[in-house]
């Protein structure tokens, strides 16, 4: 059944915003042929992530999603039959009416990710508004009782088969002038600043196994500079300091980041798309939470660990719980680091295994379209 579908999405800050709705409008037109309009009110924001977009056009068609620039002064449209408002935003009260008029409006507040218990319980329900209407509270999550994460076909297969053909890894990565050295280990490094980096950066670079450290341009750029005593890191420049080269790279579109990720061995992610995007990867991985008021990103970082964590031994359990935390915190990772190698096997085969059993659970993507119909077919 083909709908039509409004996604909303205003940029708070940094790239999760519009990278989740991007990859979500995405896959609902390639794999649902759903009609799908997504409105960002910073179209910057969004040409970071789809560097071919016209940063001046009010209505551009990309990827086969109308892409509308949300304007502060807001003209009147027809209201489509799903509308998701992203991460809370606010839609406009004009658009709000139209939804009224039109009537059979499905509207749903898609909500940030956590692994918190209570997310379950929440996903689904409504809540009547002064309009009348009934908006939906959508939650992805890492269980069955919830929307799922966003996972596009056939996306694992195509990651084998990259993880399996060496040659195929060494042009993209010569393709972003990273010549592979032999024997490296390669971590690729999303972060917000960070006070850990520099304990973390002396453990690789004392180490005996050469790291390659694969950055791109981002807000921990001025930690790394500092740590190696550079004025300026340039894109493309590359350095070394002890058993560590580091690679500035560009900031590369969503698809090549996904390459990016699995052609490292560990990857150090952020936020809630690169985090979603290197558990596909199946390989170790270190989050950097989005940090919250009142220190609400504990819970939530807390949450996760207790779900990923299970099933693996003590040792490596501890070494991957200090390892995050300290992270987290700005505290010194040499320890919890140097734990991670010992359990290095372990800690890979458990990261395959975690992905293979978030990849047996319905995508995002198809649990709205399942959800909308389910409505529909009630509504009738
Ligand atoms: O940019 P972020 O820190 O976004 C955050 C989080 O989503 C957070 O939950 C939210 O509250 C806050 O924004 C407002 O991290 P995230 O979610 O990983 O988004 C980054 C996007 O950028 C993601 O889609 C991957 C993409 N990306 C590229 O396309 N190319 C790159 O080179 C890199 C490093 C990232």
């Amino acid at each position: 059944m083909k709908a039509t579908w409004d996604i909303f999405c205003s940029v708070v800050d940094n790239y999760g915003d519009i990278g989740v709705t991007w990859r979500l409008a995405r896959q609902l037109v390639a794999e649902h042929e759903q009609g799908v309009r997504l409105w960002v009110d910073d179209l910057q924001a969004f040409a970071r992530l789809c560097p071919q977009a016209d940063l001046a056009a009010e209505r551009q068609w990309q990827h086969g999603v109308e892409v509308r620039h949300w304007p502060a002064e807001w003209q009147p449209v027809e209201a489509a039959d799903v509308v998701i408002e992203a991460f809370a935003c606010h839609l406009p009260p004009v658009y709000v009416a139209a939804m009224a008029a039109k009537g059979q409006v499905l509207w749903l507040n898609l909500e940030y990710l956590s692994a918190e218990d209570w997310v379950g319980g929440c996903h689904g329900l409504p809540s009547l508004q002064a309009s009348g209407l009934a908006k939906y509270f959508f939650f992805p999550g890492f269980s069955r009782d919830t929307g799922g994460l966003l996972r596009e076909a056939g996306l694992l297969a195509r990651r084998q088969a990259f993880q399996t053909d060496p040659e195929a890894r060494r042009a993209f990565l010569a393709e972003l002038g990273v010549q592979l050295q032999p024997g490296a280990r390669l971590i690729s490094l999303f972060a917000y600043e960070n006070a850990a980096l520099a304990g973390w950066l002396d453990a690789l670079a004392a180490g005996a196994t050469p790291t390659q450290l694969l950055v791109p341009q981002g807000r921990i750029l001025a930690d790394l500079q500092a740590w190696l005593k550079l004025d300026e890191l340039a894109v493309g420049g590359s350095w070394r300091r002890g058993n560590v080269q580091v690679h500035v790279l560009p900031f590369v579109r969503q698809e090549q980041y996904d390459l990016l990720l699995w052609s490292c061995d560990f990857n150090a992610v952020r936020g809630e798309d690169s985090f979603v995007r290197a558990q596909w990867a199946g390989r170790p991985l270190l989050w950097h939470i989005y940090e919250q008021d009142e220190h609400a990103h504990w819970d939530k970082l807390q949450a996760f660990l207790d779900r990923y964590r299970q099933g693996l031994s003590p040792a490596a359990d501890a070494a991957l719980a200090g390892l995050w935390r300290a992270w987290n915190a700005g505290e010194g990772m040499a320890d919890s680091w140097s734990a991670c190698l010992q359990s290095w096997p372990e800690l890979s085969e458990h990261a395959e295994h975690w992905c293979t059993e978030q990849a047996a659970q319905s995508d995002l993507a198809a649990t709205l379209v399942l959800f909308y119909r389910n409505w529909i077919s009630c509504a009738a």
